[in-house]
């Protein structure tokens, strides 16, 4: 991703063109791709493996929302649809608008929601997509801005620090066309008695004590805490996140894992049973990380977050289930195509520099035995 282009797949049905959303693309219906960049001096993309990068992911210090600083989109004044992916390596949001005005949030990884959720903020991980819908019928330009995101100091670097503009909206076109559904998808009701958790996902890190050390050393920990910029701390830790040598191979492969171990490219991980509802439970051991955990080969739905309901906005189909903090998650899921030892599928954390450290891991999805 750090090497290419990062886009969407728009995968559009009968229902989701049966409602009236804004259609136009690039008119009133807008990708939105955020991924934040760090330049080293020939002005290439920087990238490391260092202690910090493995502990924290990448940290970048510039945005680039479609792969431009500062974009501004003219659109038709009316319903605005944002189809956003968050395609940083490792970057979390908090997203809202200049004006401070609500939006709604009508679709999520797997597609749409019941009905539309009202938000003010909307907190979005590496990997997730969500789409919001924006009241622009007034014609008044807007920023789409991120908040400063709680729980994670190396990600309040600057600018990141206070309410960050990543592009601009003119809705001073042509009158828009589409409109707000008050309902959107039918989408199955949970069972009243869950099966139990089949499978438990750890994600783990063996080195954050050390990554912690440095950025207390350098004096994030207590910025964090002030909640106040110190420009003395930032070059600190700018220095940490730019100067730090790269590990070794072995150390960086084996920085983080699941369950136990690293990724391996020998050993297998599970299995699961073809089209069988399973419950899975997903948990972060002692480093209170954000770790937004995808699994491949499934849609599914988030039963509980923190041992709580999921928020509305997370209640629909994701393939994505953000865990921070010494939280967990609980996943309604079933695998409806097989996966062989050979080529599995994967379940991976997607801060991509945890990913390529480790934690990651594999599993095949086979027909169960009859018994
Ligand atoms: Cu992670």
């Amino acid at each position: 991703m750090l090497k290419g282009l990062a886009g969407l797949f728009v995968i559009d049905d009968e229902e989701s063109d049966g409602l009236g959303l804004p259609s136009r693309w690039g008119i009133d219906d807008i990708p939105v791709v955020l991924q934040d960049r760090r330049y080293d001096a020939a002005g290439a993309f920087f990238h490391s493996f260092n202690p910090i990068t493995v502990a924290v992911g990448y940290v970048g210090d510039t945005m680039l929302v479609n792969g431009a600083v500062d974009p501004v989109a003219k659109t038709a004044k009316g319903w605005v649809r944002l189809r956003i992916l968050n395609g940083s390596n490792a970057r979390n949001y908090r997203l809202a608008l200049s004006d401070n005005r609500e939006f709604h949030v009508i679709a999520s990884d797997g597609g749409l929601l019941e009905q539309p959720v009202t938000m003010k903020a909307l907190p979005i991980t590496a990997g997730e997509r969500y789409e919001i819908m924006v009241d622009a019928r007034d014609g008044k330009p807007f920023d789409l801005v991120s908040l400063p995101v709680l729980h994670q100091p190396a990600m309040r670097l600057p600018p990141f620090d206070r309410p960050l503009p990543l592009a601009t909206f003119q809705p001073d076109g042509a009158d828009g066309t589409g409109r707000m559904p008050d309902s959107l998808a039918k989408i199955p009701s949970l069972p009243q008695v869950l099966p139990p958790v089949s499978q438990g996902l750890v994600m783990q890190m063996y080195r954050d004590a050390e990554a912690r050390k440095l950025m207390t050393d350098a004096g994030l920990m207590e910025m964090a805490k002030s909640g106040k910029t110190d420009p003395a701390v930032v070059a600190r830790m700018v220095d940490l996140i730019a100067n730090q040598p790269a590990m070794p191979l072995k150390a960086q492969l084996t920085a983080n894992g699941v369950n136990g171990k690293p990724f391996s490219f020998v050993e297998s991980g599970f299995d699961a049973p073809l089209n069988t509802d399973l419950v899975w439970a997903i948990s972060e051991e002692t480093d209170s990380m954000l770790h937004p955990v995808h699994i491949h080969g499934c849609q599914f739905r988030i039963t509980s977050l923190d041992r709580k309901p999921p928020p509305a906005h997370m209640a629909g189909w994701k393939d994505v289930a953000p865990i921070e903090n010494g939280g967990s998650a609980e996943i309604y899921v079933r695998f409806p195509q097989p996966a062989t030892v050979d080529a599995p599928f994967m379940v991976h954390c997607h801060n991509l520099e945890h990913e390529d450290s480790g934690m990651m891991t594999e599993f095949s999805v086979t027909k169960p035995a009859k018994g």
